[in-house]
């Protein structure tokens, strides 16, 4: 699928062709999103909002319509519910801070899973040690989904947030985020979405969702590192306090007393990426050409086909074997580090990724050092999980 669009699949390493298998680490890029990078700096390169002169016209205009488009794809009601960000992580330290800033005191409660990214944990960490307030772990049930039950039982009058993963960056699992939402909901508790591992993966639709918060990054979905989005409803950004002061996000500064822009300016401190903005914009026009839901079939195909090559290693372990994943399988071989068959692989021009993935609660949970992670994108193939099986099957011959 479109793999000619990516020059950097024709690649090789180790004089080998490369088979990039590390997707939700990043993505890479169609050469629609290079140019657009490219075609900024050459042609309206200019800082937005500013300027009376042409070129600042030009950016300020893409700027906004890549808002809009980044609005259209995830579904969301108004462009004034997406917040430029520097990425997932970015988003998610900005909603922590802002949203305990307005609602968080001693003794309240925040909860998030075992199964998060560090990136929905440690601000929320951050930000009960500052209020003195409590972090609660939905627990997992013997098959690593969220166990849904003792999640209801977790909520309580002092709960103020819900934030959960989509999709877990380390085993695939797709999370009941409906069903989370639903009974968040029920007790006028707002919920956080990290969706770093969703959107590229799967149709989103926001209100549908009826997520109250969604973050992700646009490097994880083929478009350039170092932008990504905040999604808030309208009615929540209103009431948050910005995260950050500077340019862009006021309305009048006076050492008296400073007014804050409308949103999502309020939001987005300094000069904005609007380089990056523009390319985004160019990147979920390349998914939506292709289509997400037949990106999530392709995705969905693979992985089962993954899982069943994969199960012919002697010894290997298959996380959450059987569920339904997004793009992403974890697995160990016997007693191997994870480190060492990733090393192997590497040297036959398998890229995966090893260790703990930014996870390190779940990686315990798991009682091992780290797993062996593949995961797929659009352009990956049923060849390149014949090459990744066959390079295992040499690393483990060497190995044992
Ligand atoms: N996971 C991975 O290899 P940033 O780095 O801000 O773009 O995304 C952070 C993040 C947050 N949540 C989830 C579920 C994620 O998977 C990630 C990024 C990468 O799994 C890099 S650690």
């Amino acid at each position: 699928m479109n793999r000619t669009d990516f020059p950097i699949l024709r690649e090789t390493v180790y004089n080998r062709p490369l088979v990039y298998l590390d997707n939700a680490a990043t993505t890479q890029k169609p050469q629609a999103v290079i140019d657009a990078v490219s075609d900024a700096y050459q042609h309206w390169n200019a800082n937005i909002h500013r300027g009376v002169h042409h070129l600042s016209q030009v950016a300020t205009q893409k700027h906004e319509a890549a808002r809009k488009r980044v609005a259209e794809f995830l579904g969301a009601g108004s462009p004034n519910e997406i917040v430029f960000t520097k990425g997932t992580t970015d988003s998610i330290n900005m909603l922590a801070f802002s949203f305990g800033e307005a609602f968080v005191h001693e003794g309240d409660e925040m909860v998030v899973s075992q199964l998060e990214h560090h990136s929905n944990i440690v601000p929320w960490q951050m930000l009960c040690e500052r209020k003195k307030a409590v972090l609660k772990v939905i627990p997992l049930r013997e098959d690593l989904t969220l166990d849904i039950e003792a999640f209801e039982a977790l909520l309580s009058d002092r709960t103020k947030i819900v934030s959960v993963a989509h999709v877990s960056n380390v085993l695939g699992i797709i999370n009941p985020v409906a069903e989370i939402i639903r009974i968040a909901h029920a007790r006028n508790i707002p919920v956080c979405i990290d969706g770093a591992q969703s959107a590229p993966h799967m149709p989103i639709d926001v209100r549908q969702m009826d997520c109250d918060f969604y973050v992700c990054s646009a490097h994880k979905m083929y478009g350039p590192t170092g932008i990504g989005v905040l999604y808030g409803k309208e009615q929540w950004l209103n009431l948050l306090p910005p995260a950050q002061g500077g340019g862009e996000m006021i309305e009048h500064v006076r050492f008296e007393h400073t007014t804050y822009n409308t949103l999502p300016y309020k939001f987005e401190a300094g000069t904005p990426d609007f380089v990056g903005s523009n390319a985004f914009a160019e990147a979920l026009n390349f998914l939506d050409s292709i289509g997400l839901s037949a990106i999530e079939k392709h995705e969905r195909e693979l992985t089962h086909y993954a899982e069943k090559r994969l199960s012919e290693i002697p010894g290997i372990h298959i996380y959450a074997a059987g569920l339904e994943k997004a793009g992403v399988i974890s697995f160990n071989v016997g007693q191997l580090h994870p480190f060492d068959v990733g090393t192997l692989l590497d040297r036959q021009g398998v890229a995966v990724r090893t260790g703990h993935h930014c996870a390190e609660p779940l990686i315990d949970y798991l009682g091992v050092p780290g797993t062996i992670r593949a995961s797929f994108a659009l352009y990956n193939e049923t060849a390149d999980v014949d090459a990744l099986v066959d390079a295992l099957q040499k690393a483990v011959a060497m190995l044992s």
